[in-house]
């Protein structure tokens, strides 16, 4: 691993810090929270934190409507303890990843408030101004434009309206949020995670899009377009790459491009040359059927698109997709951890996945997610896998003494840190194992990933370096069922129950049971 950038070989685990810890009662959690509990995370093993953001925002999107890409939002906390925090996780040697949200701001980011209010503002060409709106719509419901009375011109808004896209083929706009990474990189941030990498510069001619002839009712009302104009445009990549200049102003730091695409457009993410995103997101293990045939095709078709020198990553969960526990089960979660913590390259983790939590109910009236308030009833609100972290059994789960932003549900009463930690193999166990298996066997991380197969909804495939080999088989069905193995012994179980175990020929797995074996030789 010494070869090895950091971020090479870490494990990032995703905060969502609404929901992480709160100090101050106040129901939402914050950055002095996220330090309370930063020795938690460095017991699970993980190596970088990505933080969701944490600027000053109407909270129209949660945060993802920044009003001033330099400060800290006061729900938060202020610069000092975001100061602390970084130390504190540096002290730990654990790595600090903020979220850039380049493709638009708040509607009160003073840039917009300039931006609208003349046409010959000196920024109003910093977002997209047009007479007419075309048909572009919001990834959150409705038209992508908004009309303004004050000029009479339509404005460019992707998601919120009060989320306006900021036109990047404007040099000032570009020269601005360069210089906002450099803010946060001078402090030693380590590195970003680019929101809508993808969608970050449109069509010049504005031309409409397409209508999409595999839309199905209840699908997003924007997937009733083909987003062939509005998004992934070719100019973008000169973009991402002058982003990747700035990022490598600074020593040992990385640039994540959160992008949803399917896997040929997705890696040309990583740029001409490598000189794109260090790593595309790989979001095709949250995507896709939980199948034995499914993954081995996902994993190796990645595999084979990935570009010459270019770095793997793997994701099973986020802030906007249902939990994975939810998604496959609690038992299939710990299959689920065997192997994302078994795949090449970096992994990220979200907060509560080492928990096997599950989307949490949310009432009508405690829907806070304005994507549920625009489309309600479809399932598309994120609220259920954005509920508060929960650390004990008690009715705010030790996450606040005052009353949470977002129920924590009644499963909380026994999935909670408190409680797994008391339990000898509990998932959270589970992925301490998994992670410390990771750390001292290299060959998970940067070794060979050979011999992908499915048979009998078990998923097998082998990882090897120089003369280590370690094969991995998944059972992914709901039985137990029987397979045949070389001789191996059993250095990982999803139940905690077979480690060291030697065994040749018959292997009987149980339902949702996994292996991480190494191969005599
Ligand atoms: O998400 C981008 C994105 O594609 C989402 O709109 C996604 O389609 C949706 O959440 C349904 O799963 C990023 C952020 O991760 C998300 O939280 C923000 O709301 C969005 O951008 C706007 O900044
Ligand atoms: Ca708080």
């Amino acid at each position: 691993m010494q070869d090895l950038r950091w971020w090479q070989h870490a494990i990032i685990y995703e905060i969502y810090p609404r929901s992480f810890q709160d100090s101050n009662g106040d129901g939402i959690g914050d950055l002095k929270g996220i330090q309370q509990r930063l020795d938690y995370l460095v017991q699970l093993g993980v190596d970088a934190i990505w933080i969701s953001p944490i600027y000053p925002s109407p909270m129209a999107d949660f945060g993802y409507d920044v009003a001033d890409y330099c400060d800290i939002d006061p729900i938060f906390g202020t610069m000092g303890d975001f100061d602390r925090l970084l130390v504190e996780a540096h002290r730990r040697g654990l790595k600090v990843i903020l979220d850039f949200v380049p493709n638009h701001t708040s509607d009160r980011h003073a840039w917009f408030g300039e931006s609208r209010s003349t046409c010959d503002n000196p920024k109003r060409d910093w977002y997209i101004w047009r007479d007419q709106p075309n048909n572009w719509m919001s990834h959150f419901g409705g038209s992508a434009w908004e009309y303004d009375e004050r000029t009479g011109q339509y404005y460019l808004h992707s998601f919120l309206k009060d989320q306006p896209d900021l036109n990047w083929r404007n040099s000032e706009v570009q020269a601005a949020m360069f210089d906002a990474l450099r803010f946060w990189l001078s402090k030693g941030v380590d590195g970003f995670r680019v929101d809508v990498m993808w969608l970050m510069i449109k069509d010049d001619q504005f031309r409409d899009n397409p209508p999409n002839p595999g839309y199905r009712l209840g699908q997003a009302p924007h997937n009733k377009l083909l987003p062939i104009y509005n998004s992934d445009r070719p100019e973008v990549h000169e973009l991402v790459a002058e982003m990747r200049g700035v990022v490598d102003e600074f020593p040992d730091r990385v640039l994540i491009g959160e992008i949803y695409l399917p896997i040929p457009q997705l890696m040309t993410y990583y740029g001409v040359d490598l000189r794109g995103a260090n790593l595309p997101f790989n979001f095709q293990l949250l995507q896709c059927a939980w199948s034995a045939r499914t993954v081995a095709e996902v994993i190796s078709e990645y595999q084979q698109a990935l570009p010459e020198g270019a770095w793997p990553n793997w994701v099973l969960g986020n802030h906007d997709n249902a939990r994975i526990a939810s998604r496959i089960g609690a038992r299939q979660a710990r299959v689920a951890a065997m192997l994302l913590l078994t795949l090449p390259g970096t992994i990220t983790m979200y907060y509560g996945e080492e928990l096997g939590m599950c989307n949490v109910p949310v009432l009508p009236d405690q829907v806070q997610d304005p994507f549920e308030r625009n489309e309600p009833g479809l399932g598309l609100g994120r609220d259920p896998e954005r509920t508060p972290m929960p650390w004990d059994g008690s009715a705010t789960g030790g996450f606040t003494t005052g009353w949470p932003w977002l129920p924590l549900g009644d499963e909380h009463e026994i999935v909670n840190v408190e409680a797994l930690e008391r339990e000898d193999n509990s998932i959270l166990r589970l992925y301490r194992n998994l992670t410390q298996l990771r750390q001292t066997h290299p060959v998970l991380v940067s070794g060979r990933l050979e011999n992908v197969t499915a048979e009998q909804n078990v998923l097998r495939y082998e990882r090897a370096s120089g003369r280590e080999r370690l094969a991995i088989v998944l059972n992914m069905a709901a039985e137990p069922v029987q397979i045949t193995v070389r001789a191996a012994s059993v250095v990982a179980s999803t139940h905690l129950d077979r480690e060291g175990t030697k065994i040749e020929g018959v292997l009987n797995m149980r339902a949702g049971e996994g292996f991480v074996m190494a191969i005599e030789s």
